[in-house]
């Protein structure tokens, strides 16, 4: 399984509030959502990954998004392009972070992928076919990996925004899976760990080299996590969840 030594986030803008959401949950709180921002930096620090912490990027309220703009494996970086029109251009800035790193490549028009709909467990890749990732862009993601002996398989997309809203890595074994999507065929291999409607947004939880980060406030499925034995860290993320967006999403692992 691979260990992540490294993370790339980027701060909330001031106009943090002006982003795509369609959560209903009410404006976020800049404020809050800064602290909450600093506390998940430091979680990752406190998992052992570096992380470079990118400034926000004025005119992209979503920018803070960043796991949307890439997907970077061991031998890779592929810059993605983002399948929402406000959020094309977020890539730009992120390429030079990440060519310090590792080789680049990109998804080019027609395709549109958006890294939350990517999901690699080992050589194992599930890409989300969304409202934001095209065919044609998981097929470039697909034929990119597949020299370095990823396997890509597509999950369509019908509940949640990204894959990652619903489907998540619990180590090389288990996922974490939101019920709708339990029987998809390429999610059975693996086991599976499953989240109910009433805690949806807790299958938004991120492993970094064994151990989780969960959103704060969903007692079942902490309680399911706990019994794999992995320590879990819980955060409060609220802010980002009024934005559509989680603990997943708020950095990129490499
Ligand atoms: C968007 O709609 O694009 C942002 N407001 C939320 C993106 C969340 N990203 C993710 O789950 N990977």
């Amino acid at each position: 399984m691979t260990r992540y030594t490294q993370a790339v986030t980027r701060r909330p803008g001031p106009d943090f509030a002006a982003g795509l959401t369609t959560a209903g949950l009410g404006a976020p709180d800049l404020e809050l959502a800064l602290a909450q921002h600093a506390a998940y930096v430091e979680a990752l620090r406190g998992h052992g990954l570096e992380v470079v912490e990118l400034a926000a990027e004025p005119g992209y309220p979503d920018a803070c998004f960043v796991e949307d703009t890439a997907v970077v494996t061991p031998e890779l970086a592929v810059i993605a392009r983002p399948g929402a029109s406000p959020r094309q251009g977020e890539e730009r800035s992120i390429e030079p972070v990440l060519a310090r790193f590792r080789p680049v490549a990109r998804i080019e028009a027609p395709g549109t992928l958006d890294g939350g709909d990517v999901l690699i467990v080992d050589r194992e890749v599930l890409i989300g076919v969304s409202a934001r990732t095209n065919v044609e862009g998981a097929r470039q993601l697909a034929d990119l990996l597949r020299p370095h002996g990823y396997v890509s398989r597509f999950v369509e997309i019908a509940t949640g925004l990204h894959l990652k809203a619903s489907v998540n890595m619990l180590g090389s074994q288990t996922l974490l899976v939101a019920h709708e999507y339990a029987t998809h065929p390429a999610l059975l291999p693996f086991g599976q760990v499953s989240v109910g409607d009433d805690e949806a947004y807790a299958a938004n939880t991120l492993w970094i080299n064994d151990r989780l980060l969960a959103p704060r406030g969903f007692p079942r499925v902490l309680r399911s996590l706990e019994r794999l034995g992995l320590p879990v860290t819980q955060l409060d993320v609220s802010e980002f969840r009024k934005m559509d967006g989680g603990l997943t999403c708020l950095s990129l692992r490499f």
